[in-house]
């Protein structure tokens, strides 16, 4: 089986795999040892049916789309670089006349919308056609960020499988990722060569542009990981995370000046464009001109502007930004913009038409990508946040889309859904005692649990050094004063630091200074002997990212194999008595697995599942959990 398995991998049959394809595709490995895949799956779709969703089930009727064929006549932004190479490519963007334009559809948007959840298939089935009329776009933000993590995570699949496969399917426009710095796709600093090692692996793997970012604005921690980016000869984007409000002269931390000093010395490193991150959509439309305006005269890289919606002016600040002379901005699609994703881009596209800087984008050539992600968004309801319209106080609130949109969730699973106005409140409070930092994963996530802390332990900023004496914060807070996030602007405040780390001492130089390499070989021999695999450095390397999360991904691989392929639909509610499903588990070979019937709970607690595969009955015990 093992064989067949690999001779009909779309991959291999490709022809387009590297020659280590097989150590990097743990995922066959597993099939050799599974003797029954289509009694794995069954079990897993058996237990999302009785465990996750009892049984009930929207009808979703997802769109279909039929899948392209690659037009190899397509010139896209990949095409013009590998053409003109880097130098000249950064010429050409700063002498165009038009906006270019960033698609966050496949990353950032549904970070911020949907909890991260998008499944690599989904991506997938829509994705030849990205390829082929999305081709006027600069790039495509498909990676990075928390996608890496969720992956494993919730979506039980291989980040790195999703980037190869999106790479053969857009090879014409340019991939982009998001990388916190030190923080790598993680919420910590790592060693230095696990960060060298995974951007190695990244760019090797397909990721034209990397934007890196420190979650505190520190450039300290931005050196290795953008002289590593550099070192790749792929583009790197600089990047400063914009916060407070440059028009407010009454807050004197985060100035204009603040940021032009901290381009300056971004520009100095030597990357290609400057990207401004406005994480929370705080960056207002007035602010956003004279910000860019000031950057354009201080320094001569492209600026490539990043903001959300959240307020609901994100598409004046594009606007603003563009006259100010922005090169490149941030949009999703329609169907996947606004609130707290990123401006929509039809908007944007129709408001330039006609202008210098028209967009040149072909509005009808997309529609269909746009209906798509319309449609498929059903499938993806129970991730939607409650947020129903623009919410302009988040300019007070200063919380970034991604998180405010996880902040319900979480504040659910920890009991405490009633007090959501409460935290928000604190979040800023908590901003405040903490120093007003910059605030994005995962300085953000600091802010957000001492929030959380304040509110459960009645904490405020007039008794929490008091009573702080007495308790022990989160550790994301013990971490953060302790210095292993990094400086923030300004220091520490010194009495709140001395509270929360009782007698330990902060440090004050770079955290990947202290940490000791991970040693690769001892990790491969570890997950080697405890998985049976033959990993490769892509497994080590999510291993040494996500230790427990990676392991629990491989537990999962054991139990139910793999189920990436599953639709959408199933994987998240399983199947409804009598509905059919159609799932390839490999190429070309397909089960159709229908559920007949559900038995009543037995004594022993578990129920029956009867279906039939292929025409074949099938039983299955479900344990049921509720
Ligand atoms: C991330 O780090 O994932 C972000 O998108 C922060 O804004
Ligand atoms: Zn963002």
């Amino acid at each position: 089986g093992f064989l067949i398995n690999v001779l009909n991998h779309p991959v291999f049959k490709s022809g387009n795999f590297h020659t280590n394809f097989l150590d990097q595709t743990p995922e066959l490995f597993d099939i050799k040892e599974g003797k029954d895949r289509a009694t794995k799956i069954l079990k897993f779709i058996g237990n999302i049916t009785v465990n996750e969703n009892k049984g009930e089930k929207i009808d979703f009727k997802p769109m279909k789309v039929n899948n392209v064929k690659i037009d190899t006549c397509i010139k896209g932004s990949k095409d013009i670089l590998n053409e003109l190479g880097t130098e000249k490519f950064i010429e050409y963007i700063k002498k165009e006349n038009k906006l270019f334009i960033t698609d966050t559809t496949m990353r950032d948007a549904h970070q911020s919308l949907l909890a991260t959840r998008f499944r690599t298939i989904d991506l997938l089935k829509i994705s030849t056609h990205v390829n082929n009329y999305m081709n006027d776009l600069f790039s495509i933000e498909m990676w990075g960020g928390a996608t890496f993590d969720v992956c494993y995570r919730f979506l039980k699949e291989s980040p790195w499988i999703r980037l190869r496969k999106l790479r053969e399917r857009i090879p014409n426009i340019l991939f982009q990722m998001l990388l916190r710095a030190s923080n790598g796709v993680g919420y910590k600093n790592y060693p230095d060569n696990v960060i060298k090692e995974f951007i190695k692996q990244s760019a090797q793997e397909g990721i034209d542009i990397f934007r890196i970012f420190d979650s505190l604005n520190w450039i300290e921690n931005m050196k290795v990981p953008i002289y590593e980016a550099l070192n790749t000869g792929k583009i790197v984007e600089g990047t400063i995370c914009y916060s407070g409000d440059i028009l407010d002269k009454t807050r004197n931390k985060y100035t204009l000046n603040y940021y032009i000093k901290m381009a300056k010395e971004l520009e100095k490193l030597g990357v290609h464009i400057l990207a401004i991150k406005d994480m929370a959509g705080l960056l207002k439309p007035y602010a956003a001109y004279e910000l860019v305006k000031a950057l354009k005269q201080e320094i001569s890289i492209p600026i490539h502007l990043h903001t959300h919606d959240t307020s609901g002016n994100g598409i004046a600040s594009l606007l603003m930004a563009s006259e100010a002379g922005v090169d490149i901005v941030d949009c999703a699609i329609e169907s996947m913009s606004g609130l707290t994703s990123q401006p929509s881009l039809n908007s944007l596209v129709y408001a330039l038409k006609n202008t210098p800087r028209d967009t040149k984008i072909n509005l009808d050539n997309i529609k269909q990508i746009n209906e798509y992600y319309k449609d498929l968004r059903q499938v993806y309801y129970k991730f939607e946040s409650k947020l129903k319209t623009s919410y302009a106080d988040i300019y007070k609130y200063e919380i970034p889309g991604g998180q405010y949109t996880n902040l319900k969730p979480q504040l659910e699973a920890l009991g405490l859904s009633d007090k959501f106005e409460q935290v928000k409140e604190k979040y800023k409070e908590a901003n405040e005692i903490l120093g007003d930092i910059i605030k994005v994963t995962p300085s953000s996530k600091v802010v957000g649990d001492l929030a959380v802390f304040m509110v459960k332990n009645k904490l405020n900023k007039e008794n929490i050094i008091e009573k702080g004496e007495s308790l022990s914060f989160p550790d994301s807070v013990v971490d953060y004063f302790k210095g292993m996030i990094g400086q923030p602007e300004g220091g520490f405040p010194e009495k709140l630091q001395q509270i929360v780390l009782k007698k330990e001492k902060p440090i004050n130089m770079r955290p990947g200074k202290l940490l000791k390499d991970v040693d690769f070989d001892q990790l491969k021999k570890e997950i080697d002997s405890q998985y049976k695999m033959s990993s490769n450095i892509l497994n080590v390397l999510s291993y040494s990212l996500y230790n427990k999360v990676y392991k629990e991904y491989l537990e999962h691989l054991r139990e139910y194999s793999d189920v990436s392929m599953l639709d959408s639909d199933v994987f998240f509610y399983g199947l409804r008595k009598g509905e059919e499903c159609e799932v390839e588990i490999e190429d070309g070979k397909l089960l159709t697995i229908k559920l007949i019937e559900i038995s009543d709970t037995k004594e022993d607690g578990y129920k029956t599942l009867t279906f039939e595969v292929n025409g074949m009955r099938r039983e299955i015990e479900i344990k049921d959990k509720n």
